[in-house]
């Protein structure tokens, strides 16, 4: 068989078309001569899957052979987008495959057309893991992640009268052909059941949990392939099936129903990934579902350490390194007891001693309500056996706390469990008691959790000599997709203009674009650039919103979920000003003025009231701003619908301005920000975030920034409780002409939707304190405004933003990935690279 591998047919168009011939024909059952674009994308996608699957095994087989140290990703979401472009780019197969694929009639772009977004992920913190997978494997590190192959990704966002409407994402349709199904890698999980007192193998007392219902977790294997390097990594994702032995039970009493049944109970695990990312509802679908996951993980992973010849569970920190994606995977710690202390028989104090060097923990959402707290009643149904471990820790991480510091409210403000009518299990405590690491996202974020989020263990983190048990570990995206993807233009021009793409694995060589900053011939190549995108933007916006855009206008765009704390709501007030100034105005003074696209888009988790009311006015705004003849020439405002990865490749690259306009202090980070930045696009912002750092790395002048800062952000509530502060004449006049109802003409309905959401920014309805302007929209508003007319006047001046564009974008090394995942394998995870040589 070796020898029949070592025939394997090099990169060459031709031997690429014959692969794809030979898939069309017998994987997928066309015939040459009659194939629809969907069949060539899969059979495209089978001729990747080849390369893509022989380039795996001998990686994970050289990972083997070396006995590097593992790190593992476990995350609830992965947002990882299309993989067509993404797998060609970093295989080094672009200059091939255009040549295939042209002789043969095709355009590469009208195939990755034919994908549909993997969207197993909400937002952010989805979006951020598919980056470090990109740079995990770019790195050459021995890291896989580890998640759910949900059958039903992110939904699918329809706009109905204005209106946001959910339809399901059943995203595998026909199958996925970057996938790899391994019916061959299962592993059972149970849930509910009870703990019995027994004997063990070697007749020893133990408790065993036993009953209950077991599913299969069955893997599929995603490849991730690394840029410039013979890696690929894997994202193995765990799709729920019904034990085999159920079935043949159910079979056998000819009970054929109540098989189907059961079948469909066990795949509901992993049916469909839930669409809030930031407040959390109890359900107990959802807990299932993060313990189902976790548990064939964490076996899995295991199962690889005991393969070694000779191990010893002491040597299980040189060789994992677990990272525990916010709270979603924290059962984690119990289920790495469990399988340590009931299953493998390590002692409890030994297997703690592991479990706490090897986990760890990321925090990503400063808002309390993401912090997942699940009812210990639940818990004991589902998970008994875990209930008594995180019990049984507690006890002793109680005890500890009480001969350090007496009984005061430390103890309870550190306790696992939080009291109260209902008891619950706080996740959040579980994960940073379990970690031998905890990190924020940016900066001010660290600082957040180890003021406000999380003060009582930095302070004891403090007082037992461990401060750096939380560390800081900024975001980034990966240039790869970001940048080179997206924007091919832009990738030619620093390659043209750097003399290689090294850029592309070291974006500190970027800072060799800062001297042709001004050079007018490299203006001259970026304007151009902007125009390419903006015209694919163009195109885009016809099709999916039949709406024509002026292509010499500035692009302005905010795209992200739809939260109160993102504040679209400020960003739509602003666009209805800016139209009630140019109403004002002469036909000769509307003429001075800067011609603005405002584009908005997000979905809105389909709970969130206030969110889809945003959608709604941004749309009715929209509406009678576009069709107003005074002024729809010059200002635009549309609502992007289903926003997702693909969009935002088209959205991203098109932009001059794109808006970062959180309140301080609720936006951990941000990843779009760096997106736009690095495609030459200047940000609207406040400090918040990696905003902070952006402004740091690219200088105060390429970014407007505006609104409060955190620490003034107590001083300015406690200050509203006492009355109100002034609301600002423009944004009065804005409240007004809602209030009229120009936004919601014949729909009563919406009109009143519309007024509640200004009722409440002025808190009418509510008596005595000012509660209402939560997220300092009414307090911000003014200083938004001047930076937006700050905006207009540098824009005036191409020369000048052009220089600003290429000085950001050329600024950015630090928010590549490949810096943050180096950051995590030095300093959290202990783990090297171990790059695969081409010949094994
Ligand atoms: C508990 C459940 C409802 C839940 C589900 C998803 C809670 C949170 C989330 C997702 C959070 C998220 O996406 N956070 C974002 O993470 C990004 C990556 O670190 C940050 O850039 C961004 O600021 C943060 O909002």
């Amino acid at each position: 068989l070796w020898k029949l591998m070592e025939t394997y047919e090099p990169n060459d168009p031709e031997s690429i078309q014959k692969s794809f011939a030979r898939h069309l024909e017998y994987s997928l059952a066309c015939t040459r001569f009659n194939f629809t674009m969907q069949d060539a994308y899969r059979a495209a996608g089978l001729v990747l899957r080849d390369r893509l699957l022989e380039s795996l095994n001998d990686t994970n087989a050289y990972y083997r052979k070396m006995d590097v140290k593992r790190g593992y990703y476990l995350s609830a979401e992965y947002l990882i987008g299309r993989h067509m472009q993404n797998a060609i780019a970093n295989l080094d197969l672009e200059q091939p495959f255009k040549e295939a694929f042209h002789a043969l009639g095709m355009q590469l772009e009208d195939l990755f057309h034919e994908e549909v977004d993997p969207a197993l992920g909400n937002g952010g913190l989805g979006r951020l893991a598919a980056c470090f997978l990109d740079s995990m494997a770019t790195l050459s590190l021995p890291c896989w992640g580890y998640g759910i192959r949900y059958s039903y990704g992110m939904f699918k966002q329809d706009i109905q009268n204005g209106r946001q409407v959910e339809m399901p994402d059943f995203w595998i349709g026909d199958g996925c052909p970057f996938e790899i199904p391994r019916p061959d890698i299962t592993y059972p999980v149970r849930l509910y059941g009870e703990v019995q007192e027994g004997l063990n193998a070697q007749g020893e007392w133990c408790l065993n949990w036993v009953g209950g219902d077991i599913v299969q977790a069955m893997a599929y294997d995603n490849p991730i392939p690394g840029f410039d390097t013979y890696n690929t990594n894997n994202l193995r994702l765990w799709r729920a099936c019904p034990t085999k032995e159920f079935d043949l039970d159910q079979y056998s009493a000819a009970n054929f129903t109540d098989a189907v049944e059961a079948r469909r109970k066990a795949e509901d695990l992993s049916a469909v990934l839930y669409p809030n990312d930031a407040s959390y509802e109890g359900r107990e679908l959802r807990l299932r579902q993060q313990y189902f996951f976790v548990s064939a993980s964490l076996q899995d992973l295991l199962r690889e350490f005991i393969k070694r010849p000779n191990y010893k569970w002491s040597e299980l920190p040189e060789k994992v390194a677990v990272q525990m994606n916010d709270t979603h995977p924290t059962i984690a710690v119990a289920e790495f007891m469990r399988l340590l202390v009931d299953v493998m028989h390590v002692p409890w104090d030994e297997a703690w001693e592991l479990t706490t060097k090897c986990l760890n923990y990321t925090n990503h959402t400063v808002m309390p309500e993401a912090l997942e707290k699940w009812p210990v009643e639940m818990m004991t149904r589902m998970l008994p056996r875990h209930v008594q471990i995180i019990g049984e820790l507690n006890l002793r991480w109680i005890n500890g706390l009480v001969a350090k510091y007496g009984d005061g409210p430390i103890i309870a403000a550190l306790s696992i469990f939080e009291e109260g009518d209902v008891k619950k299990i706080r996740m959040g405590n579980l994960a940073i008691m379990g970690s031998n690491k905890v990190n924020g996202v940016a900066a001010l974020h660290t600082e957040i959790i180890k003021k406000e989020t999380f003060p009582d263990f930095y302070k004891y983190c403090c007082d037992t000599g461990a401060p750096d048990k939380i560390v800081n570990m900024t975001n980034g995206v990966t240039p790869r997709r970001w940048v080179h993807c997206a924007n091919p233009a832009l990738s030619a021009i620093f390659t043209k203009y750097l003399g290689s793409h090294e850029w592309l694995t070291d974006m500190t060589k970027l800072k060799g674009m800062l001297k042709f900053k001004e050079d007018p011939k490299l203006h001259a190549e970026w304007m151009e650039m902007k125009k390419t995108a903006k015209k694919k933007l163009a195109g885009f916006l016809k099709e999916t919103l039949d709406l024509e855009i002026d292509q010499d206008a500035l692009i302005d765009i905010q795209i992200k979920r739809i939260h109160e704390y993102k504040r679209q709501f400020m960003n739509c007030l602003y666009v209805i000003h800016r139209y009630q100034q140019l109403k004002k105005m002469s036909p000769a003074e509307r003429e001075k003025v800067q011609k603005r696209v405002v584009l908005i888009g997000g979905k809105a988790a389909s709970a969130y009231v206030n969110a889809k009311l945003i959608i709604k006015l941004i749309n009715n705004v929209g509406k009678v701003i576009n069709n107003d003849p005074d002024t729809g020439k010059l200002l635009k405002l549309a609502f992007v619908p289903n926003y997702r990865v693909s969009a935002a490749e088209v959205l991203i690259p098109a932009s001059d301005i794109s808006e970062h306009i959180s309140t301080a202090g609720t936006e951990a980070s941000g990843t779009s920000n760096m997106k736009f930045v690095m495609n030459g696009g200047l940000i609207v912002g406040t400090m918040d975030g990696a905003n902070i750092e952006i402004r740091e790395e690219c200088g105060e002048d390429t970014m407007f920034i505006f609104g409060c800062l955190e620490h003034e952000v107590a001083g300015i509530a406690a200050k509203a409780k006492e009355g109100h502060y002034p609301i600002d004449s423009r944004l009065q006049a804005v409240f007004q002409a809602i209030r009229n109802g120009e936004f919601s003409k014949g729909e009563p309905e919406a009109h009143a939707e519309f007024c509640s959401l200004v009722d409440k920014l002025c808190n009418t309805h509510g008596a005595g304190t000012w509660d209402g302007d939560r997220y300092l929209v009414v307090h911000d508003f003014p200083s938004f405004v001047d930076a937006q007319a700050k905006v207009d006047a540098t824009y005036a001046d191409k020369a000048k933003w052009c220089k600003l564009s290429i000085q950001a974008a050329s600024s950015m090394a630090k928010f590549s990935t490949d810096r943050t995942i180096s950051e995590y394998a030095d300093v959290i995870w202990g783990v090297k690279p171990a790059p695969r040589p081409m010949e094994m």
